[in-house]
């Protein structure tokens, strides 16, 4: 064992352990550790959203790109958030709509304020943020 580890041991009910297991063996987690890892580095992601740290996250909007002036109010709202935004990935899904996937980088606070500013364009049929991390405080 690495000296930066610790073993640690606790307790758990038995309908819960049984819980677990099964969530393990759906094969997502690997073992144990890693899955009290897994748990706790997600907890901490929301912490840090909660506390307004910097932050990763991606914005992922679902549109109707007929509707008159929605593409350059997408643009502009983009461009006046223009330091949070790293990357905008565009897909055409059908004749008519189309998903936008917006990596972004800063509060918080600021990226669920851009959302919302999103969300409210007419013809926009979706808008969901996903909390990431920037990772500097998830060892
Ligand atoms: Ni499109």
């Amino acid at each position: 064992m690495s000296s930066d580890l610790v073993r640690m041991s606790f307790t758990i009910d038995k309908g819960l352990m049984r819980r677990m297991e099964r969530l393990l063996r759906g094969g997502r987690h690997g073992n144990r550790s890693e899955f009290i890892r897994d748990l706790i580095r997600a907890r901490l992601v929301e912490e840090e959203w909660k506390a307004d740290e910097e932050a990763v996250g991606t914005i992922t909007l679902v549109y109707n790109h007929e509707v008159r002036q929605l593409a350059d109010k997408l643009t502009s709202l983009q461009h006046e958030h223009h330091h949070d935004v790293l990357a905008t990935t565009h897909v055409h899904l059908d004749r008519h709509i189309c998903a936008e996937m917006i990596m972004v980088k800063g509060r918080p606070r600021i990226i669920e304020e851009m959302t919302e500013q999103l969300r409210q364009q007419k013809g926009v049929l979706h808008a969901a943020v996903s909390m990431g991390s920037t990772g500097k405080r998830l060892t």
